[in-house]
């Protein structure tokens, strides 16, 4: 009887939407009960679907983007050190089947839409090389909003591809959000006429990355106009940002509404890794004014603040939608996870790829007290960096730091807001239009789930113990369970874990394959190149 309730719902294969957002930070949504960040249309799909609220990424675009797209642990890739700049000759090693590879396999169609960020020095790693059927974005890791220049040192080059086809000129002078909204619009559109072909939509969007660096986030003018009442003008350009990323998400989701699709895909939001904070706290790099409050760390750091992911799965068929999962989970889970959803046999993936099919406990709401299906997770190990963390049950470990130590703290970010302003032009999720669709709409709505308590993920911090830790010094030991701000460190008192967790670390780090990173080369500049950022090298 269950089975064919089953078969009835997956007799097709749903269309996989994933939308990835650039430099996210945990308080940035409004779905973790931040009360300051309006997000009403991320929040009703989050809350309406399954919330990972154990979900772990890389701290940074480049490695983390990689195990999404492969499955595999960027110790495993050659990933795990350092992001790829422009100017350098390396990227995602080809021998690395990559999801859109695996779907295609899978009769998919498969298409790219924004950020790349791992590799172009050769054509053999572009995108519409690595599995997407098209491409339509920018290749590296940062680029302006507007005028689709990407600096890099003192070099810059336009950034825009259709395909393999340069077209930033096309492309200029308008918003990036603008572009990857109206191009995914499009591309569903073009989708509906022809039904029986199942696609994947990969819209990796700019939001909220800065720009280029050290200029931080540029927004269309009525965007800011809206939030005049936020004194600081980053934090309003930020907040006007996530506005337009919010307002992009809603705009796509009716579209799959009115297109009549949105009842057969399936959407997957993540984040790729934490907030930078340089700017709340005066450096003059890992520039940024988001906030992973109240986690410790930011972008660049193995601490939650960097590491903690922010993702939901929503599509209607799933019984368990409006809970939340709350099982370890990690960012190479997608691939398996997405496969399986597509219809692909778990046989056919290779034996030792690290990501977990989560599917099931996703589709069943499995009862984690009852089924562990992850119960350790690498956050990573950078012998170049001298950095790594890992974590076993509860218990997470952490050794080294990255640039001194600067990005160690809690940062909190101080937004003075007159709230009955706020309020006016920040609606409920319950007056965003994804929630008017799902609500007008036979999308087989629980509508208890909405104001559902156990939906928010809420992260409370107060009144925990202090203990010192100098992670160069000595490894530390936290209980994230209990203590998820990292407080407390509790090496001192439980060196058996820590000796144990060093011994895992260890054999994990002999299963590395060594940094595929090489150093910049003056040829790549665009000088030599018509203008653009593109591959120099055969
Ligand atoms: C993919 O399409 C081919 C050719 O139409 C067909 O033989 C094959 O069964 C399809 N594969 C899947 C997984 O649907
Ligand atoms: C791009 O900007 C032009 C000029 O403002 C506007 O007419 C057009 O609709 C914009 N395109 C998108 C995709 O927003
Ligand atoms: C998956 O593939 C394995 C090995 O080919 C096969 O034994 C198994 O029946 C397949 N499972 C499904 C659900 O098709
Ligand atoms: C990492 O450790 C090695 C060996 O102790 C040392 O030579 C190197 O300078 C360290 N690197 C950093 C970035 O701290
Ligand atoms: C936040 O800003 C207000 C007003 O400027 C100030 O009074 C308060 O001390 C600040 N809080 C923090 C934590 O910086
Ligand atoms: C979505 O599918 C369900 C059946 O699973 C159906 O009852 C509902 O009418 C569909 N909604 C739309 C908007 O097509
Ligand atoms: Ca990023």
């Amino acid at each position: 009887m269950i089975c064919l309730l089953k078969s009835s719902v997956a007799n097709r294969q749903p269309n996989v939407l994933l939308m990835i957002v650039d430099d996210l930070g945990w308080n940035d949504v409004g779905f973790t009960d931040n009360k300051l960040i309006s997000t009403p249309n991320i929040d009703s799909l989050a809350k309406e679907g399954i919330i990972l609220s154990n979900y772990y990424v890389s701290s940074i675009c480049s490695p983390s983007r990689s195990a999404l797209l492969t499955g595999y642990h960027p110790i495993h890739t050659g990933m795990q050190h350092d992001v790829i700049a422009s100017d350098e000759p390396w990227g995602l090693p080809q021998q690395f089947k990559t999801l859109p590879q695996y779907l295609k396999s899978l009769n998919y169609s498969t298409h790219l839409i924004g950020k790349w960020h791992q590799g172009f020095y050769s054509k053999r790693f572009i995108p519409t090389e690595r599995g997407f059927d098209t491409f339509n974005g920018y290749l590296s890791g940062a680029t302006d909003y507007y005028d689709r220049i990407t600096r890099y040192g003192l070099q810059w080059g336009l950034d825009w591809y259709e395909d393999d086809t340069p077209a930033a000129y096309k492309y200029a002078f308008n918003h990036t959000n603008d572009i990857l909204t109206d191009q995914t619009i499009k591309l569903i559109s073009q989708k509906s006429q022809s039904k029986n072909e199942p696609w994947f939509i990969a819209i990796s969007y700019q939001a909220v990355h800065i720009a280029n660096s050290p200029k931080l986030y540029q927004v269309p003018v009525d965007y800011l106009d809206r939030f005049k009442f936020i004194k600081d003008s980053n934090i309003r350009s930020y907040v006007a940002l996530l506005a337009s990323l919010d307002d992009s998400i809603g705009t796509i989701f009716n579209h799959l509404h009115k297109t009549g699709q949105a009842n057969s895909t399936l959407i997957v939001f993540t984040s790729d890794n934490g907030a930078p904070t340089g700017t709340l706290t005066g450096k003059d790099f890992n520039l940024g004014v988001g906030s992973n409050q109240p986690l410790r760390g930011a972008k660049y750091t193995l601490w939650e603040g960097g590491i903690k992911g922010l993702s939901w799965i929503w599509a209607n068929w799933l019984k368990s939608k409006g809970t939340v999962y709350n099982g370890l989970s990690h960012i190479t889970d997608w691939t398996p996870t997405l496969f399986s959803f597509a219809g692909g046999n778990e046989s056919n993936l290779p034996e030792n790829i690290d990501g977990i099919n989560l599917r099931h406990a996703l589709e069943d709401n499995w009862d984690q007290s009852e089924i562990v299906l992850r119960d350790e997770l690498l956050h990573n190990i950078d012998d170049l960096w001298n950095v790594s963390a890992i974590r076993k049950g509860a218990y997470k470990l952490v050794t080294g730091t990255v640039f001194d130590g600067q990005f160690d703290d809690w940062v909190s970010r101080n937004i003075t807001i007159v709230e009955h302003l706020f309020k006016k032009i920040s609606p409920s999720s319950k007056e965003s239009p994804s929630w008017f669709t799902l609500n007008q709409s036979l999308y087989e709505l629980d509508r208890k789930s909405i104001d559902r308590k156990n939906v928010l993920i809420k992260i409370d911090c107060s009144n925990q113990i202090k203990t010192d830790c100098n992670p160069v010094k000595d490894p530390c030991l936290f209980n994230i369970e209990l203590d998820p701000c990292e407080f407390n460190n509790i090496a001192s008192t439980h060196q058996d874990i820590v000796n144990s967790m060093l011994t895992r670390l260890n054999e994990m780090r002999k299963t590395a394959v060594p940094p595929v990173n090489r150093p910049g080369d003056p040829l790549s500049a665009p000088i030599h190149h018509e203008g653009y950022w593109t591959w120099w090298l055969p």
